[in-house]
């Protein structure tokens, strides 16, 4: 029987339970998107109530997966157009070619990826496929590939060469697999090439380790059949999802954006976080945890000069990190050709290319075409050197190093003092992490070591570090670096240098980014300022450097 008492009793503990429920709902309603609740970081979904400054919060907190992370720690990689075009001395093939064409006189892998390596590059891309069709491993799918080739009486195999040389010599692996392939019949009957082309991936993907860059041009020409060939991207991307988690995936895909120009010279404002165009960005994010955009994603190739401003975030209604990659090759044509020979860059073209893309946070993919003996050229390994010596000789010595600093405020945990005498941290991924999954969170990434980056104590406001060189110092190059970790905040800096009792402006910029390089007119200064004027949220720096410029 239930008294009155009893009913007065269950009454209160109703009440107590609404309040403390609807508490804690609105606690959750009003939770900073920094602590939003764990899901893919970077991909996030703008929503019709969110104004512009949480539009801005939002494109703050996102950050790279690590796959991206590791994809950017590289910095610089290697590209080798090597196949068909090689032996016939043109840069698109017909299809039609003989595989009887394709016999390297003296191929060697392991003298790539010296040159590749002594280069100071991280990875080697190699064409396993471009237009023409002709694959350099022994596909089972076509006939058009090494095996029919006079090259080791057919039982040679390009990919597994390059990539057993890679591995032995601590360089990562990707493979360029052209889509557009001009031999294969079933090119234009969409449906049974896009099952030949998954089945070439899975070959690559299986057969040859790790895999650390999948490299997909847009090319779509006609087909042998004149047919147009409509790509079937997400199943593409669903196979290398599986084989090959830890890869990133270039150009026609959600990972890494081509930066828009084959010159070498990214954008002086380059942001890697920029609107996602998918038609439902609700369902995307609710789809793979890690990979939100593959099934969504329409590849397009973004050529723009803004990407990602105030502006142009402004409209989005989603926002993904997507870095770019800044392809160029060493000389004129993407493959070899004899007659030029005489025009490989110079060491010091390719140092100004550095600055332009590693320098303005991209990833530089410098191509370096191997010759028909299957060697890099002299001319090309002698460039790779040159240019090696400069940056060596340029970043040996940062005058910033044991400087005393001063900052206009710190996180207690982030100090100033650290940031001059630290260097960005090699991210923990599942590839160097046995302790890492997929998946796993950005912040797991970046080993998150207090020691590693300087950030003030308040959001908002200009901040400012300072660094007392214990004299004057004459310098002409500045590096700076954001935890990117933490995702991308600088809109706008300046350094400044005190001479003569005066602080005069140094050099200006507005992204920083995974990597920014500065050169400028040489200072001499005894004491050295970066001021962070516009931020989209508490910026983390990772590495504040001065360096004189090797000549
Ligand atoms: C382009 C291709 O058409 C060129 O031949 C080259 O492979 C370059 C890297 O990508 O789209």
């Amino acid at each position: 029987m239930i008294t009155k008492k009893t009913s007065v009793i269950v009454m209160s503990f109703v009440l107590i339970a609404v309040v403390v429920g609807l508490t804690f709902f609105f606690k959750q309603q009003q939770r900073p998107a920094a602590s939003a609740p764990a899901g893919p970081r970077n991909f996030v979904v703008i929503h019709t109530g969110d104004d512009d400054a949480a539009i801005v919060r939002k494109a703050a907190a996102v950050a790279p997966s690590p796959a991206q992370m590791d994809w950017q720690a590289r910095e610089f990689i290697a590209f080798a157009h090597f196949g068909m075009n090689t032996f016939t001395d043109r840069e698109w093939g017909q299809g039609t070619e003989d595989p009887k064409l394709f016999n390297p006189t003296d191929f060697d892998a392991r003298q790539w990826v010296r040159a590749v390596k002594d280069g100071g590059m991280k990875m080697l891309i190699v064409t396993a496929k471009h237009h023409d069709g002709f694959c350099l491993w022994p596909s089972a799918l076509t006939e058009h590939s090494v095996k029919n080739s006079p090259w080791k009486g057919g039982t040679g195999d390009v990919v597994a060469e390059v990539s057993a040389a890679c591995r032995e010599e601590g360089l990562a692996f990707g493979v360029y697999l052209s889509p557009w392939d001009r031999h294969e019949p079933s090119y234009g009957d969409s449906p049974r090439y896009n099952e030949h082309f998954r089945g070439q991936l899975r070959e690559l993907l299986t057969n040859y380790g790790p895999i650390a860059e999948v490299w997909f041009d847009g090319a779509n020409g006609e087909g042998p059949n004149g047919k147009r060939q409509v790509y079937d991207w997400p199943s593409y991307y669903k196979v290398i999802r599986e084989l090959q988690p830890q890869a990133v995936i270039f150009g026609m895909a959600p990972d890494v954006r081509w930066v828009g120009t084959e010159s070498g010279y990214g954008r002086e404002t380059e942001w890697s976080v920029v609107p996602a165009d998918v038609p439902d960005p609700v369902s995307a994010a609710a789809g793979s945890p890690l990979y939100p955009l593959d099934g969504a994603f329409t590849p397009r190739d973004l050529t723009a000069d803004d990407l990602g401003s105030r502006a142009k975030i402004a409209s989005a209604k989603a926002l993904a990190w997507y870095p770019a990659e800044t392809d160029v090759s060493i000389r004129p044509g993407w493959f070899y050709h004899a007659k030029e020979d005489g025009q490989v860059k110079s060491p010091e073209k390719l140092v100004d290319i550095y600055f332009s893309s590693v320098g303005r946070n991209g990833v530089l993919l410098l191509n370096i075409p191997p010759d028909k003996r299957g060697r890099i050229t002299d001319f090309d390994v002698a460039a790779l050197r040159g240019m090696r010596r400069i940056l060596d000789e340029t970043f040996k010595t940062d005058l910033a190093a044991g400087a005393v600093v001063r900052v206009s405020s710190e996180d207690a945990a982030h100090s100033g003092a650290a940031l001059v005498r630290g260097s960005y941290p090699r991210p923990s991924t599942a590839e160097n992490d046995p302790q890492a999954k997929p998946g796993d969170p950005p912040a797991a990434a970046v080993d998150g070591d207090a020691k590693t980056y300087w950030s003030p104590k308040e959001d908002g406001g200009a901040s400012w570090i300072e660094c007392d060189l214990g004299g004057d110092n004459t310098f002409d190059c500045a590096m700076l670096q954001e935890n990117i970790g933490l995702g991308q905040h600088v809109e706008e800096f300046k350094l400044e240098g005190l001479s003569g009792g005066e602080w005069k402006e140094i050099a200006k910029g507005t992204t920083i980014g995974y990597k920014r390089l500065l050169r400028f007119p040489e200072v001499t200064a005894a004491r050295v300022r970066l001021t962070i004027d516009r931020t989209r949220a508490r910026p983390a720096l990772s590495h504040f450097g001065l360096y004189r410029m090797a000549k």
